[in-house]
């Protein structure tokens, strides 16, 4: 029970290291960019062809992360003004979205802006209607990793309580069966019908046992495996004892726990009770004749153990 729990906080373990380990590789880190104009874009509409086929931003699709910074700088050399202008341009009718607005940047003014959500924000200049780009706003990979770290350590603390709740029980198991272990057979007779009739009580429910009975070195009962589901059983023994030629019952528990699911048994085994049965007034007579109480250490639940006598 311990050894599965142990193991399967190793999984989750394992698990959690693996998912922290590949988010980094899922998300590039992109905590700050920078956007400059390309040289000349203020004169000619033909940015594309000016920039390698690429905009009139450089670079025209820009990537950063949540809560990283951009800056937008206006360094076209020819000294043209330009400005980064959040939203979208449909030849001269401008649509601001109002996410930035850097307005007019003279050469080398800049504007500093810092991306609060994902999302794709395109942009334009206002001086230029041909002008536009975008920012591409993803996740922080730092914050994901974090995020999957936080995840996996809450689940490691989830696992480990788990573990140590199940420990915690596995204990409670132990100190009950220890309990349970003290296992108490009383014998009473009572002759009936010239035979004997033998009562077995126990102290705990589902006693597995084996019964034998000899008068004068013979065997008068003998039965292997018996169960009993309540506190009582009872045998009846065609023999009746005397004072000359006693019945000797003898009582061996093989274990506590259901009939045929002997692996699960607990309790002590080989523990014998032994009664040396005379009814003399017909009437049941009551012996408590051995009352073996067994201290016993149980290492786990399936450990048999064998009473010292
Ligand atoms: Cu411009």
């Amino acid at each position: 029970m311990k050894t599965k729990a142990i193991s399967s906080i190793f999984v989750l373990f394992a698990i959690a290291a693996g998912m922290a380990s590949m988010a980094p590789a899922a998300f590039a880190d992109h905590p700050e960019v920078v956007i400059g104009t390309v040289e000349g874009s203020g004169f000619a509409q033909d940015c594309a062809a000016m920039n390698g086929g690429s905009g009139c931003y450089t670079p025209t699709t820009a990537t950063v992360d949540v809560g990283g910074v951009v800056t937008m700088i206006n360094n076209d050399a020819t000294g043209s003004p330009h400005s980064f202008t959040a939203g979208t341009i449909d030849g001269f009718a401008q649509s601001p979205s109002g996410i930035f607005d850097s307005g007019i940047l003279m050469v080398d003014e800049t504007l500093e802006w810092t991306a609060t959500e994902t999302g794709t924000i395109p942009y334009y200049c206002m001086l230029h209607v041909w002008m536009i780009g975008e920012i591409i706003v993803q996740e922080d990979s730092h914050a994901a990793a974090e995020a999957a770290a936080a995840e996996a350590a809450a689940a490691e603390a989830a696992a480990e309580e788990a573990a140590a709740a199940e420990a915690a029980e596995h204990e409670a198991m132990e100190h009950e069966e220890a309990e349970d272990v003290e296992l108490m057979v009383m014998i009473s007779d009572s002759q009936v019908m010239g035979g004997t009739q033998i009562e077995l009580e126990f102290n705990v429910l589902h006693v597995n046992y084996d019964l034998t009975a000899t008068q004068n070195g013979e065997v008068v009962f003998e039965e292997t495996g018996l169960h009993s589901m309540t506190l009582i059983a009872t045998h009846q023994i065609d023999a009746v004892g005397s004072d000359d030629n006693p019945i000797n019952v003898k009582v061996e528990s093989l274990g506590i726990g259901a009939p045929g699911n002997s692996d699960n048994w607990t309790g002590p085994v080989g523990q014998v009770t032994t009664a040396q049965v005379v009814p003399e007034f017909g009437t049941i007579a009551m012996m408590i004749l051995a009352v073996a109480i067994i201290s016993i250490v149980a290492v786990t639940a399936k450990s048999r153990v064998v009473p010292r006598f």
